[in-house]
């Protein structure tokens, strides 16, 4: 251990990691293939420099968030302690993205809550009883409006390893400037003409809150791919199928289109939400595509 010094990563950028230490921030590579860090992964680093090290050992994760597909797995964060999935009325929310971002926390089990922001905006009335849905399975709802109150917020954050995710311009860097002063980071007006985001984050930072715990930005994604779960998971991340639990006809049922299934009875009697059960179809034909591509 000697020379050694512990630290977290607190932001990606390539094969450069950024590390926080007792001792400052370091500029730090890994040593040979390592790679694989994620922002909020703590490490032992070999300082080199002034102000640049090498990272030494990889300490062991309590979880990590990340998507993947055939070629690629993109780490989003690891050590988190929430995931606020953060949608606005404005642009065009996509229930699909969200439905995957909650998988990927139920897969990863990461408790995740679900941020309503732009109250201020008309928009958001309907948006905001769609989304009952998913109170009712239990993800709590936190409408806000970033740029005029973060209270709602700030309750959930104290102590904390919190990050956040959504689509481009929902307004999570807002967020951020808005609960950490010093962050200062650059935000963008949407294309309300495109009715899309910008991409204005390029990067996953993490943030120190005044009031202690950390707070991680990322950049808004598209799509989210979940290349690494099986059937199991799967099934496992959609709450709502839970009380069905060996209820379909055949023990090995995949709820698609299996007669007896408690599942399809569920949506039938709109117990099970039809458009969730449309996001769990999607991923399961995935899936089977990729299985199909891989032989
Ligand atoms: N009306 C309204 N606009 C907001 C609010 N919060 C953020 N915005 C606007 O939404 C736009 C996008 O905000 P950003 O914080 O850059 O969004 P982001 O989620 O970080 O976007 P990416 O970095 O591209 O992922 C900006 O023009 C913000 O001013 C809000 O509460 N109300
Ligand atoms: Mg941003
Ligand atoms: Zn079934």
């Amino acid at each position: 251990m000697t020379g050694r010094l512990a630290g977290r990563v607190v932001a990606v950028h390539g094969r450069h990691f950024l590390v926080e230490t007792g001792a400052g921030r370091y500029d730090c590579v890994t040593r040979g293939k390592k790679g694989g860090l994620a922002c909020g992964d703590r490490v032992e680093i070999k300082p080199t420099g002034v102000d640049a090290a090498v990272i030494e050992k990889n300490l062991p994760r309590d979880n990590l968030l990340y998507r993947s597909d055939r070629f690629h797995t993109k780490l989003l964060a690891a050590n988190v302690d929430q995931v606020f999935v953060v949608t606005a009325a404005v642009p065009s929310p996509d229930p699909g993205l969200l439905d995957r971002c909650l998988v990927a926390c139920e897969a990863a089990g990461i408790p995740a809550r679900i941020v309503v922001n732009k109250t201020d905006r008309p928009e958001t009335a309907p948006w905001l009883e769609r989304l009952q849905t998913y109170a009712a399975l239990g993800y709590p709802l936190i409408p806000l409006a970033a740029k005029t109150d973060v209270a709602p917020l700030a309750g959930w954050l104290a102590g904390r390893t919190s990050i956040l995710v959504g689509a481009s311009g929902v307004g999570k860097s807002t967020l951020v400037n808005a609960l950490v002063p010093e962050a200062e980071i650059a935000t963008q007006d949407i294309s309300e003409a495109l009715d899309t985001g910008k991409h204005t984050t390029t990067h996953t930072r993490l943030y120190h809150l005044p009031e202690g715990g950390a707070l991680i930005d990322s950049p808004g994604m598209q799509e989210f791919a979940l290349g690494h779960l099986d059937q199991a998971d799967l099934q496992a991340a959609f709450p709502e199928f839970r009380p069905l639990a060996g209820q379909c006809r055949f023990y090995n049922c995949r709820h698609l289109r299996e007669p007896g299934c408690a599942v399809l009875a569920a949506v039938e009697t709109g117990a099970v939400a039809r458009a969730r059960w449309r996001s769990y179809e999607a991923l399961c034909r995935e899936l089977d595509k990729a299985a199909k591509d891989y032989r």
